[in-house]
């Protein structure tokens, strides 16, 4: 019988790339929508998966619904991947981020200790959780927390409960704290994006300038489709851990910049960047670097894509968009 999965967030940007691994694994992958009248299925579209998951209604805010889909499924694994996880918004939605991105896992976990104990769980940790810490410039395993943000705040709830519920009750719960990750179907919203998709604009004359923040703040940018396979390798493991994944490459958000209007043969991108204070935040996170030692020995994971590839991959996918 072929195993079964249960994704939450399957129309975001991870969804669709894990359920494309899976699928390609045998599996029968169940995809949590919430109330729509019209739900978009366009990056599940892009990946050529939607007809092959099936749908089930849910909502993160809902414990009932949550309770009843693992009572019902009884899903051999279960990746957490909903939550309201735009940082910015996070300031202006504090309490909405906590609901859904704390809260949420914890209805999972409940659901899954009261009717489904046999099922694993991995949960959507994030780079965000270290904020201000490192350990000599990198982020680890071990290195504490310091979230700038209720994003990040939330989201260090909802691993330290992914970890209490896998020792208080022995449930197979794993942490993939993953570091920035990117690709043609990333939320617009995002930096990487929005510089691709402006970028795009710029070169075909659809538009004349491209407004950002902060372009200091440096990321561990890698491959989304890449990172899908380490959140799947921690869930096959004989016992549950917590992992880091990330490149240990960091770039600024003028690096991107500049590798992008490079990729369309504009070195001069000063030109066209504005910079506007609507895009910075109340409090930034200045630096981040993954020292993914223990998924590389452990897993056997590493990345494919590199940070040039990623950004070629992205501005290419978005000039076909806008019809080049
Ligand atoms: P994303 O594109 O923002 O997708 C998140 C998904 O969560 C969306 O499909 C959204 O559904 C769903 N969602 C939000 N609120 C919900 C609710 N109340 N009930 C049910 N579903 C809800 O995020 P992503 O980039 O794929 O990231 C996946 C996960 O990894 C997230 O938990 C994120 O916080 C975490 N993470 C991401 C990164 C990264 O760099 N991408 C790094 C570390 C951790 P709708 O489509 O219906 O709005
Ligand atoms: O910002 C700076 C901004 O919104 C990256 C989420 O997936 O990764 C993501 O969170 C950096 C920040 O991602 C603009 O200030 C400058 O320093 O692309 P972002 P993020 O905040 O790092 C983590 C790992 C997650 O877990 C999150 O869910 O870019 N920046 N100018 C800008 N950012 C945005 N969005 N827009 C700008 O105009």
């Amino acid at each position: 019988m072929s195993k079964t999965a249960l994704v939450t967030g399957i129309l975001g940007q991870d969804g669709p790339y894990l359920a494309d691994l899976l699928l390609k694994k045998g599996y029968k992958v169940f995809g949590l929508i919430r109330r729509y009248s019209n739900p978009n299925f366009s990056n599940l579209d892009y990946l050529g998966v939607t007809n092959d998951v099936d749908y089930v209604e849910g909502d993160m805010n809902d414990e009932a619904s949550l309770l009843n889909l693992i009572r019902m499924l009884h899903p051999d694994e279960v990746y957490n991947l909903a939550a309201q996880s735009f940082v910015k918004a996070s300031f202006e939605q504090a309490k909405l981020t906590t609901e859904v991105n704390s809260l949420g896992p914890l209805y999972l976990l409940n659901a899954i200790k009261f009717f489904s104990p046999t099922s694993k769980f991995y949960q959507a940790s994030t780079s965000e959780m270290f904020g201000l810490q490192h350990t000599n410039g990198y982020q680890d395993e071990k290195t504490p927390f310091h979230p700038r943000s209720p994003y990040g705040v939330s989201k260090v709830y909802a691993y330290w409960m992914t970890v209490n519920y896998r020792e208080s009750y022995g449930l197979f719960t794993a942490n993939g704290i993953l570091f920035n990750h990117e690709s043609p179907i990333r939320g617009i919203q995002f930096v990487t994006r929005k510089i691709t998709d402006g970028v795009a604009k710029i070169k075909l004359g659809l538009a004349k300038e491209l407004r950002l923040g902060n372009l200091d703040a440096k990321r561990d940018w890698g491959f989304a489709g890449d990172y899908v396979e380490a959140m799947y390798l921690m869930l096959q493991q004989k016992n549950p851990d917590d992992y880091v994944v990330g490149t240990g490459e960091s770039h600024s958000v003028r690096e991107f910049v500049e590798a992008a209007f490079k990729s369309i043969g504009i070195s001069d991108w000063k030109k066209y960047v504005v910079i506007d204070p609507q895009f910075k935040r109340p409090a930034e996170v200045p630096n981040l670097k993954a020292k993914a030692d223990k998924v590389r020995k452990n897993l056997g994971w590493k990345p494919k894509v590199s940070f040039e590839e990623l950004v070629e991959m992205m501005v290419k996918a978005d000039l076909k968009r806008y019809g080049k």
